[in-house]
């Protein structure tokens, strides 16, 4: 299986995150794809290869312009406004509130952020652009795949990952909704029909809105029930979509504790459930914070479940590009990824 990879991540290394009222260093920063990167190596995963650059264009088909030009100046805006420090929204339009974008960056930053989790950078514009055009860079890879008629998988090894950021929407460690970009690409290069499956433990509320009323691009997700996880405010099992989306969205939410059994049966009703829409290519939000020494998560899966979660993913028999996602044990984070891409290569 080929990786697209690009040394770009870099450039979005967020200093500290608020977690449990103290400043701790970010959870989500460059020594993940690092190591990442450096498993894939040494297992011999297969060719490792540069992003193409498809431009803005692709990635304004997903996200709203003025979302795109905030994220563009929004680092130039906080350093004119006197700041030094990494971007953390303080303040948002909660309640009752106007619908008007404030001019000053700090009333912004509210206005489009979900939470405190995810840093504004120097570099943040930079590193996201470049996790979008790897991820589309797979995208071409999987279309060309389904008008060859051929199987296979390929990698998006990027960061900040994508799929807590909708069309106007940043946060969860993310800015750019890289799996939504792909699964788009794919329906602009003739693919009727796509499916996403978030696999990582949280909900992927920003792909979730932004296929939300469309029939075309089916979207699955099994995740750490937001009664106790954060998003805490998408992903309950009665959102399935909206007008023409109805019954084209799935949430399957799992309690704090959830081992490889029960989180197995999900996949495979998830599995169901894309085989019956009918898509024609996967992407796979993949996301190895469900693991048991994940330090902000409350799943239970161990290293060589995710041999059998790729094997698994792998029996739906379609193209298939894995877009990286989370997971914050950085030390086992490369085998456990990378087991899902080996799972899923055996079984091809
Ligand atoms: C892509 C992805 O996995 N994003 C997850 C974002 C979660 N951010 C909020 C995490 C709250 C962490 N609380 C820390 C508890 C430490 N014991
Ligand atoms: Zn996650």
């Amino acid at each position: 299986m080929k990786t697209i990879y690009s040394d770009q991540h870099f450039q979005q290394s967020p200093k500290l995150e608020l977690a449990g009222g103290e400043l701790v260093p970010s959870f989500e920063n460059p020594s993940r794809a690092e190591h990442v990167l450096a498993r894939v190596k040494a297992v011999g995963l297969g060719e490792i290869i540069a992003p193409q650059e498809f431009g803005i264009r692709p990635i304004l088909a997903v996200h709203d312009a003025n979302y795109i030009s905030f994220l563009q100046l929004a680092w130039q805006e906080w350093k004119a406004a006197g700041y030094e420090g990494d971007i953390i929204p303080i303040c948002w339009p909660a309640g009752q509130a106007s619908d008007i974008v404030p001019r000053h960056i700090k009333g912004k930053v509210g206005r489009y952020a979900l939470g405190t989790d995810t840093n504004i950078t120097a570099g943040t514009w930079t590193a996201a652009l470049g996790a979008a055009q790897t991820a589309l860079t797979g995208a071409a890879m999987i279309s060309e795949a389904f008008h060859a008629s051929e199987k296979m998988g390929a990698f998006a090894l990027g960061r900040p990952p994508g799929h807590h950021a909708a069309k106007a929407l940043y946060g969860g460690y993310c800015f750019l909704n890289n799996a939504a970009l792909a699964a788009q690409y794919c329906r602009d290069q003739g693919i009727e029909k796509v499916a996403v499956l978030d696999v990582d433990f949280h909900h992927g509320n920003g792909t979730q809105e932004i296929f939300y009323d469309r029939d075309d691009v089916f979207f699955a997700s099994i995740h750490g029930d937001p009664m106790d996880s954060f998003p805490y405010y998408w992903g309950h099992a009665d959102e399935c979509g909206a007008g023409l989306g109805e019954g084209f969205n799935i949430n399957i939410l799992l309690p704090s504790g959830t081992g490889f059994a029960v989180w197995r049966e999900a996949l495979k009703k998830s599995l169901a459930a894309i085989d019956f829409f009918g898509a024609e290519v996967l992407i796979v939000s993949l996301g190895v914070d469900t693991f048991e020494g994940d330090p902000i998560s409350a799943f239970k899966l161990t290293t060589p479940d995710y041999l059998v979660m790729g094997a698994d993913i792998a029996s739906l028999g379609i193209p298939t590009l894995f877009v990286m996602e989370g997971g914050y044990n950085v030390e086992e984070l490369g085998v456990n990824m990378v087991n899902v891409l080996q799972g899923f290569e055996g079984a091809i």
